[in-house]
């Protein structure tokens, strides 16, 4: 078993709302396809997640404007899910969605239904959501918080996360040209983000990296734009960031 998170910066252009990238989707699809392996996908919000949840005050206490945009986002990532879905589907990798909201409320969480279908060989396919964090508070569901979660349960032989850089760098390279790739992560290194994330961004992704990494599980992190580097995992010619 192989849990990949889809990151929102390659599945979608995180600054314009809503913006699809199918291209990125379907080349990454391909090479997932090829790894012959049982599947968990997971993906990110990007412009289909993020921009929405900002603009209703999203994650944050319940009132009117939230439930709106709760409402708003949840159904906005369903499309997005449904974009993806039908790539897997179209490319004979047939699949279930498992929306987290449906799985998680307050601090009840219960993933069963991921393992009924993936015996069944029907392909998960989650995301980060919007939940009730409790009854007063609602909250936004990271699908890298997921990707841990589900690691937790499935005890998968990797994680890969695929993103819009090449790997961890010791600083943004999409800032400084000069940033250096981390092939894997012993020194330092700074984080800032470009676009707002509700979840935290990178930093959040390389925490939950460790966490993962903590159950004895190794994490990639794989440049979206060159998916073929997955089956260069294990191997010298590996390009990415292992954690
Ligand atoms: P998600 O679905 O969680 O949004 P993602 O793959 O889109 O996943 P981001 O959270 O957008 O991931 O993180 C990738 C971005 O992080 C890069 O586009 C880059 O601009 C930014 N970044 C900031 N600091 C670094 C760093 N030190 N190394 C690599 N990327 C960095
Ligand atoms: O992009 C958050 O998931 P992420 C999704 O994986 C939403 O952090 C709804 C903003």
């Amino acid at each position: 078993m192989i849990i990949v998170k889809l990151g929102g910066s390659i599945i979608t252009e995180k600054s314009r709302y809503k913006s699809f990238n199918k291209n990125n989707t379907l080349n990454i699809v391909k090479q997932l396809k090829k790894l012959n392996s049982k599947l968990i996908i997971v993906h990110g919000g990007g412009s289909f997640g993020h921009i929405k949840s900002k603009e209703y005050n999203l994650p944050g206490p319940v009132n009117n404007k939230t439930l709106e945009g709760m409402s708003i986002v949840h159904n906005d990532m369903t499309e997005l899910n449904l974009n993806i879905s039908r790539i897997f589907n179209d490319n004979g990798m047939h699949n279930i969605s498992i929306p987290p909201s449906s799985c998680i409320f307050g601090g009840n969480k219960n993933y069963d239904i991921f393992s009924k279908y993936s015996d069944m060989n029907l392909i998960p396919v989650t995301f980060g959501d919007v939940y009730m964090k409790d009854e007063k508070n609602i909250g936004i569901y990271s699908g890298d918080n997921l990707v841990y979660d589900l690691s937790r349960i499935f005890k998968p032989d990797y994680t890969v996360f695929f993103s819009d850089v090449d790997g961890i760098y010791d600083k943004n390279p999409k800032k400084y040209k000069d940033a250096k790739l981390l092939n894997s992560i012993s020194d330092s290194f700074q984080f800032e983000n470009i676009v707002d994330d509700v979840t935290g961004g990178i930093m959040n992704k390389y925490n939950i990296m460790k966490k993962i990494s903590s159950l004895g599980i190794k994490s990639y992190i794989i440049n979206g734009l060159f998916p073929e580097r997955i089956m260069d995992i294990g191997s010298s010619e590996f390009i990415g960031t292992v954690i």
